[in-house]
This record gives structure tokens, sequence and C-alpha cells, in this order.
């Protein structure tokens, strides 16, 4: 087979900045040492996120000028709506500005106080939504998926024997909805099978429950099915997509990621109460139904993004990108959670730095040394993130400590993830001079955004 290579061109380059050793060591101390305070200027390779990150298509950039700036009843509205139907199914859409705020408008909805809701993985935004209400969110990953060493096609599912236990436990009335992240970023970015699915929702309908999907990220799960589940290798993607959203009641979706776009998501849903409901606080949070805090511009981008991220050539570009840095990463022995995920490389930071406490943020001390060594930002998917403190202040740590090398989408070649793999090598080589960490300011929801932190 002949090198999978990048299906486009680079009409518009955006120049990166390179900075000296000891410029960064500055920059670091100067943002607290962590990495969402640095300035992206002093970044020569941003791998903090997926999310918002992506190159648009010259056709995307030709629906910008094309985008219909109508208060209420925009044409870019109806042009999006009908992508979304057309992949979804599910009867309404209601555009939101981002992802957390579909979330936000769902759970201010159906959450509160004794509410419980089951999830393969919660990410960071979804949990902090759903605890704002008062009500829980509950994890349910399969043993598999908690080995980062372990590899399975499908580690991303969730288990369904728990989440059986757990709807008894609670009684399904005091679960509004059961959710599935597809893929499931926080375990790794790792697909869900259609199987996993398709017995989700018959589980939800013995109980008669719904089943919502965090779609986020559903064509790189799509094209996971495509490649790994048995009876799919000639499935379109669309119709995997199809078929996937076809178990579900509705869906939250950050367009951040899998629509192609800088700014966007929605919610969709097919129970026309809850719909009401949902366009309510839409109206009061967000905007109008037509263009739900978005400019018609942008639901031009993104209906033009979720075709062109159904394509073929581009999933197959996507997924081996990522898979090519973690075999160069493997071949070095640097420990990685196994297999590459659909977005992101995971660095397992409790093999790589053994030596350092969870409470010491092991994954911290890594995102550090990885952009003193090379410019490169990544991101702490661990304790930082989701560490919760017991009655006693004593930190109860998150289930895995990762490292995230999030590749944004179409932006960066060959040559870069190159560099990245000699960096992180580079890093892993000096492993045991790396420092525990402590943090000295924290807010008390979603601290990562802005923590502070020193070497101990
Ligand atoms: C990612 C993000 C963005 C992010 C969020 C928090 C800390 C760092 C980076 C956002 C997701 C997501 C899933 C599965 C909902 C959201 C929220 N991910 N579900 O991975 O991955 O979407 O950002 O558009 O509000 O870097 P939003």
């Amino acid at each position: 087979m002949k090198t999978i290579i990048e299906p486009f061109k680079i009409k518009s380059v955006e120049s990166i900045r390179f900075t000296t050793p000891s410029e960064r060591k500055k920059i670091l101390k100067d943002a607290f040492y962590n990495t969402f305070l640095i300035h992206s200027q002093d970044v020569l390779i941003d791998l903090l996120t997926d999310s918002g990150t992506s190159a648009m298509s010259s056709e995307q950039w030709a629906g910008i000028m094309r985008g219909d700036e109508a208060y209420a009843g925009s044409q870019s509205f109806y042009k999006f709506e009908s992508v979304v139907k057309k992949i979804t199914g599910f009867e309404y859409v209601i555009p939101t500005h981002q992802g957390r705020a579909a979330e936000k408008i769902l759970f201010s909805v159906v959450g509160g106080e004794r509410k419980y809701f089951p999830n393969n993985t919660h990410f960071d935004t979804t949990r902090a939504n759903i605890e704002y209400t008062g009500a829980e969110a509950v994890d349910f990953i399969t043993e598999v998926g908690r080995h980062p060493e372990k590899r399975a096609d499908f580690k991303g599912n969730i288990d369904l024997i728990e989440l059986e236990s757990f709807i008894n436990e609670v009684g399904p009335d005091n679960i509004p909805f059961v959710m599935l992240t597809v893929t499931n970023n926080s375990g790794g970015g790792q697909p869900v099978s259609m199987e996993n699915i398709r017995a989700t929702k018959k589980l939800c309908d013995e109980y008669g429950l719904k089943l919502f999907l965090d779609a986020c990220r559903f064509a790189e799960n799509a094209y996971f099915i495509k490649i790994r589940e048995r009876g799919y290798e000639s499935t379109s993607i669309l119709e995997i997509a199809q078929e996937m959203f076809s178990y579900a009641d509705g869906c939250t979706m950050s367009a951040k990621k899998d629509a192609l776009v800088n700014i966007g998501g929605f919610l969709a849903m097919n129970d026309e109460d809850l719909m009401m409901k949902c366009r309510n606080v839409l109206i009061v949070t967000e905007g109008f139904p037509t263009y739900g805090g978005l400019a018609g511009r942008d639901l031009e981008a993104i209906a033009q993004g979720l075709e062109e991220v159904l394509e073929e050539n581009y999933l197959q570009y996507r997924i081996r990108s990522i898979e090519y840095l973690g075999e160069k990463l493997l071949a070095a022995d640097v420990p990685i959670l196994e297999p590459p995920g659909g977005h992101a490389i995971y660095l397992d930071a409790k093999r790589f730095a053994p030596h350092i406490p969870a409470d010491q943020y092991p994954g911290q001390s890594i995102v550090c040394e990885i952009y003193l060594q090379g410019g490169i930002r990544t991101v702490e998917i661990g304790s930082v993130m989701f560490g919760k403190y017991d009655k006693d202040g004593k930190l109860i740590p998150a289930n895995l400590e990762l490292v995230r090398l999030a590749l944004p989408r179409r932006v960066y070649t060959q040559s870069h993830v190159d560099y990245v793999a000699e960096v992180i090598i580079e890093v892993f080589e000096k492993r045991n001079s790396l420092k525990g960490m402590k943090i000295t300011y924290e807010a008390p929801i979603l601290r990562h955004f802005t923590a502070k932190f020193e070497y101990i």
C-alpha cells in the first residue's frame, strides 16, 4: 500500500513562531505552569485541543461569504438544519454557540437534585453542567477501557451489566436519559461499537429510558466502526452515522470537532415537549431558534463541514495521522494509551513518570517538560482535570493520568508530526529528572482552565 497522503493541498498558510529554551522557561513560569495560560504566539505546535482548531476548506470559506445574516428564518439555518437532519434523523435541531451551551440548555431542563446521568465517560464540561444542576454524572466504562496498556477495538464501550445494576439501584425514574460519548474523549478518544450502541438502546427500551449521544466526534467513531466492526466494511460513513443516531433519541454536539469549524454546536432530539422547553431556554440564553448564538455564516460553515467530514479519504488520513504518531512513540517504548484514539495520542503518565505520585500531578509535569523541550502545547487529562477532594481535603485521583496530544484537523503535516515524536522521545529519555507539582490556586469548578502550579 502507498503512503496515505493529506487529501488536500494548502492554499493559505500561517507562520508559527520559534522560541528559545530560555524564553520558554520564562513563558511557562509567567503562565504559572498551566498551558491554558500560555499565549498562542509562544507555541510552536499547538496540540492543546482538536476543538475549534480545524483548518476550514475553501468551500467552507465560500460559505462564510454566502451566510445569510437575517435575524429570523435565515437560509443558512435551513441549510444547516437539513444536513443535521440528514445525518442524525432527529426531528428538531437547535443551534448553539458550542457544545457546552447545548449541554447547559439540556441539563437545565432535565437535570436537578437526585437525578443521575450515566455515560461511558462524561467529558469535563458535560460532567460540570450536570453537577451544576445538582444532578450526578456517573461513568460506566468497560473493564478493558480502564487499562491504558490493553488493546481492544472498542474501548469506548459502556459496561451494560454495571449500567443495568445502577438503573435498578437508583430507579429508572431518576434517570432522565443515558448518554454515550462517541468517541470517548476522557477515555482516550476510543470508539464505541455499533453493537454496544444497539445493546444500550435495547437496555434503555427495557427500562423506558431515553438515550442521548454526545456526538462531537461521531464521524471518527463511524470510521472506526467501518474498519473494525464486522459487517460494516462496505457501508458508507454516512450510513454508519445514520445507524448510530437511529438508536438515540437525541444528541448534543460540539461542531468544533467533527463539523470542522472554529465555533458552533447544536442540540437535536425527537421529543417535541423537550424541544419546546429547550427552545425556551435557548431564547433566553443563546438567541432566536434560527441562529442560536451563531452568525448565519457559521451555520453555513457547519453545514459544509458536516458533509466534508463524512468523506472516507479524509477520515482515513485523519485516523492514520494519529496512528502514525502512536507507532513512532511505541517504537521508542514511550507508554501511550493503546490503541491510538481518533483525535489524539494520550501519554500514560503513570508509566511515563512512575516516581511522581498522583497528588503531585505527573501528567502536568510531563506537559510542562514537553513545552520546555520543544514548544509543543499539550494538556493534562488526569487528576488536574478530574481530581476531587474527600472531606479531609485529600485528593481523590482520576482513574487515568494522561497527557493528551490532540491533533487539530487538517492543520499539521507529517513533518510536524515527526517533530512532535522527536520531542516526546527526548522528554521520555530524561523522564527520571521530572519533578512533581502542586496547585497554588484553583477555581471551584473546571479548575484546570485557570489553575496555577509550582514545582515541589
Ligand atoms: C477538548 C474539548 C474542549 C475542551 C474542553 C475543556 C477543556 C479542554 C478542552 C469538548 C467537549 C468534548 C465532549 C466529548 C463536549 C465538549 C464540549 N472538548 N463533549 O476535547 O470533548 O464542547 O468545547 O464546544 O463546549 O479539547 P465545547
